[in-house]
């Protein structure tokens, strides 16, 4: 490993030892997907976007959350890119397509039961859930242990990539005025 790359992967988040090949092509995929939010926040989409790859490296479905604009409150990036997935490959079991999930941010409580359920094997996420929250005022909710619960189901993370492009994207999110959707308590 070079200086760079120590310096890329020192705050890396991951439940099996860095393999720096996977890593690199995640770094690619999600600094496009951060770089990408714009388009889709200009057309009254959520702040996140998540990605399907299949294990050949080819992209399956690339999608953003639509609570605002879909009016549900489930529609988060990760819920609609395996509901899309799901319905490409018609099956609601994707363990056997050995499928890899790119996101923006770390996902929240219902979006791991979602990815937990859907047999997605591998998981790349860009800003954690402590910073989205602290930037926008989201919540995330709890989740106790998670990144070690999908290592004992066989499902590997890494995460905290590239979070200076998720800080970034978010802030603008903020500052262009759209809209932090939560139920009122
Ligand atoms: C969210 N976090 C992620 N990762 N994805 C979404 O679509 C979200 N909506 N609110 N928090
Ligand atoms: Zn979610």
């Amino acid at each position: 490993m070079n200086l760079q790359n120590n310096i890329l992967y020192s705050n890396i988040v991951s439940n099996e030892p860095i393999d720096t090949i996977k890593l690199e092509k995640a770094v690619k995929i999600i600094s496009e997907l951060q770089s990408d939010m714009k388009n889709h926040t200009a057309k009254g989409s959520g702040p996140f976007l998540a990605a399907i790859y299949d294990e050949k490296g080819a992209l399956v479905v690339k999608t953003s959350n639509s609570v605002v604009n879909g009016c549900c409150s489930h529609y988060h990036a990760e819920i609609n890119a395996i509901k899309e997935t799901e319905k490409i490959y018609k099956t609601y079991d994707l363990s056997k397509h050995n499928l890899s999930l790119y996101i923006t941010a770390e996902p929240c409580m219902m979006c791991i039961g979602a990815i937990m359920w859907s047999g997605i094997k591998k998981v790349f996420y860009g800003i954690p859930s402590a910073t989205v929250e602290k930037i926008t005022g989201f919540d995330e909710g709890f989740k106790p242990d998670w990144v070690e619960e999908f290592a004992k189901r066989g499902i590997t993370v890494y995460g905290n990539i590239v979070p200076e492009l998720g800080e970034q994207a978010l802030k603008e999110y903020i500052e262009n005025g759209h809209k932090v959707y939560k139920p009122q308590r």
